[in-house]
């Protein structure tokens, strides 16, 4: 029986990842070498240091722990000058509809993402109100493939794994939540999220009616 909904943030809710993607390839810039867009498939999902890594990769760059913690530091408040301007008509088609239906159904609702800034995020766009629980970045400390931030939000409920529903739109959040004994939509393509119990282009292709489907 579905009792409850663990939502990721970017890529489901809001379309932060244009502004990392921005942050993320000033920085390459500075460092002396290009970042497209491709490259910033890469970095969805993933935790802030990871995503540095990823990059420094693709430009080739060595640099000590003291040096990647300053520039994950200076990416951050880059990135936080553009989501600090947010609005709420920036949330992604269906979603508030959806969260509202599913709280006016006595569905359980909470957030499982990997950004330590997923409050801002939430008050910008007018949603804080709409979770029950929120479970971010700085409340794990395993990143995705591992199902902890979703374990969490289901104990946060008082729900059982089994008893959730996942929306991920990355493929280790989607790995994620089977690891964690949940069930799982994909948000994006069946290419990547292949392993997910049902994938959808959006929120807007999802209502109670057919998250019950999922019984
Ligand atoms: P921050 P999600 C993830 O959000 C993003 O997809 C990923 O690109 C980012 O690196 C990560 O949050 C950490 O974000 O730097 O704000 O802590 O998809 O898990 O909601
Ligand atoms: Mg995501």
């Amino acid at each position: 029986m579905i009792k409850a909904c663990l939502f990721d943030l970017d890529g489901v809710i809001v379309d932060t990842a244009k502004y990392h993607y921005i942050a993320w390839r000033e920085l390459a810039n500075e460092l002396g070498f290009e970042f497209t867009e491709t490259d910033n498939e890469r970095l969805k999902g993933v935790s802030r240091m990871t995503s540095l890594n990823i990059l420094l990769e693709i430009g080739g760059v060595n640099l000590s722990d003291e040096e990647k913690l300053r520039l994950a530091e200076k990416k951050n408040e880059n990135y936080r000058t553009f989501i600090l301007k947010m609005q709420p008509d920036e949330i992604l088609d269906g979603a508030k509809e959806l969260l509202l239906e599913l709280k006016d159904k006595g569905v359980k609702i909470a957030l499982g993402s990997a950004s330590k800034n997923a409050m801002t995020i939430l008050d910008r766009l007018e949603l804080t109100h709409l979770f029950e629980a929120i479970i971010d970045g700085t409340k794990v400390s395993k990143a995705k493939p591992d199902p902890e931030v979703f374990l969490k939000g289901a104990e946060a409920l008082g729900v059982k794994p089994e008893e959730c529903v996942v929306f991920e739109d990355a493929e280790a959040g989607v790995e994620a939540a089977l690891a964690g004994q949940m069930r799982c939509v994909g948000i994006g393509s069946t290419d990547v999220l292949g392993k997910a119990n049902l994938v959808i282009d959006g929120l807007h292709q999802m209502s109670y009616k057919k998250l019950m489907e999922l019984n």
